[in-house]
């Protein structure tokens, strides 16, 4: 990187900051591109941006140490960058200018804590962060709701995950200590204390991340629109799996095959385990919490197969241990974190125990941290 850029951003007076956090999802899983129901919040470890209009009609510099990177932007020509974290930025600053006139030079400073790869979604707190940014700094006016639609386009054209709406609807509009109850079909939302006392969520990261996560990702899509679409000869109304039944699945089911069968009775089950997690939530009921957490795993590893070694072997460890109610993998998967409830008492040893066990068993040291449930998205003028 050359020195007269890592100067210039030293000295840098920037008009506006953001932090823009990574998420949690306690639970519903694959479900949002489904159309259903998820329950994630934002927490405490943020991406900032520091932004800055410069002088030119064109040309954007964006620095980041965490990134270990400097690039410019020509905003007469925008295109896909072989440098894949770039292209989270590229695509964010390509739907804003093409949705706004008044867009113009600036320069960026990124700095990070959260680990990429480990299912805390830095990818959609790096989108939904600049894009707030940037809409603040030009006076662009596009609304919270226009912002999440707009991110979750960058990372299907740009990035090529063809993602829901839960990362960044929960980077964005998180409320301290609350989760989400998000419906992902309607964006209808309702926010629950997220009172898990004398629990505590903690983080265990597999620092693991396998490469197969984005093709497979977008197979199960895949998968589970053709179910719909062969429902849809029959049923046309229906629009998505959220609009199925497990009866019209299983009067149908000789006309996909097994596998289908599986993927589209997953999603079915884990919509219905994110409303009853829901009420258990309400009514403070956390070992049936803790229950479902370990089904909606059970659902992922053996009907989706999104899960693996690393991931399966956290959570069979979890139940030997009565301290921990409730352990699954979260996000995408092959890879990444279990989200799990242990009692705030246990967590040290329980940690301890685990990464030892594990690092025996796959030679990775594990990492863990406790997640507290956070407000989204925070912007201020400087
Ligand atoms: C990733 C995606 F980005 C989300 O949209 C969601 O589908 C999740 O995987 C799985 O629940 O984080």
């Amino acid at each position: 990187m050359k020195s007269k850029h890592i100067k210039y951003f030293t000295d840098f007076k920037p008009e506006i900051e953001v932090k823009s956090p990574g998420r949690i999802n306690l639970i519903g899983e694959h479900t949002d591109y489904n159309e259903g129901f998820v329950l994630p919040t934002a927490i405490d470890k943020t991406i900032t941006f520091k932004l800055l209009k410069n002088e030119s009609d064109t040309l954007c510099r964006i620095y980041s140490e965490t990134y270990d990177s400097y690039f410019e932007i020509d905003l007469s020509e925008i295109s896909i960058s072989q440098a894949h974290w770039e292209n989270y930025v590229l695509g964010v600053v390509f739907e804003l200018k093409s949705r706004s006139g008044g867009f113009k030079g600036f320069d960026c400073i990124i700095e990070s804590e959260l680990p990429i790869g480990a299912g805390i979604s830095s990818s959609a707190a790096l989108e939904c962060g600049l894009a707030l940014g940037l809409n603040e700094l030009f006076e662009l006016n596009l609304s919270k709701d226009e912002i999440v639609f707009l991110c979750q386009k960058v990372e299907h054209d740009f990035v090529g995950t063809k993602c829901g709406i839960m990362d960044q609807y929960a980077s964005i509009m998180s409320k301290a200590g609350k989760v989400i109850l998000l419906d992902c079909k309607t964006q209808q939302h309702h926010y629950i204390n997220a009172s898990f006392e004398p629990y505590k969520i903690v983080l265990l990261n597999t620092n693991v991340s396998h490469s197969l996560a984005d093709s497979e990702y977008n197979s199960r899509r895949q998968e589970c629109e053709a179910v719909v679409t062969h429902i849809q000869q029959y049923h046309d109304r229906v629009e998505s799996l959220r609009d199925v039944s497990l009866e019209m699945l299983q009067n149908l089911k000789s006309g996909f095959s097994q596998k289908l069968y599986e993927r589209s009775s997953f999603v079915l089950e884990e919509n219905s385990r994110v409303l009853t997690a829901a009420g258990a939530l309400e009514e403070g009921a956390l070992e049936n919490f803790g229950e479902l957490m370990y089904a909606s795993h059970k659902g992922l590893r053996l009907k989706y197969e999104v899960s693996c070694p690393e991931l399966d072997f956290m959570v069979d460890f979890s139940l030997d241990y009565p301290e921990v109610l409730g352990s699954r993998m979260m996000g995408g998967g092959f890879g990444g974190c279990t989200i799990n409830l242990i009692h705030k008492d246990k967590v040290t040893d329980y940690v301890t125990a685990i990464k030892f066990k594990y690092k025996e068993k796959f030679g990775i040291e594990a990492t863990a941290f406790i997640a507290t449930p956070s407000q989204g998205t925070q912007i201020k003028r400087l």
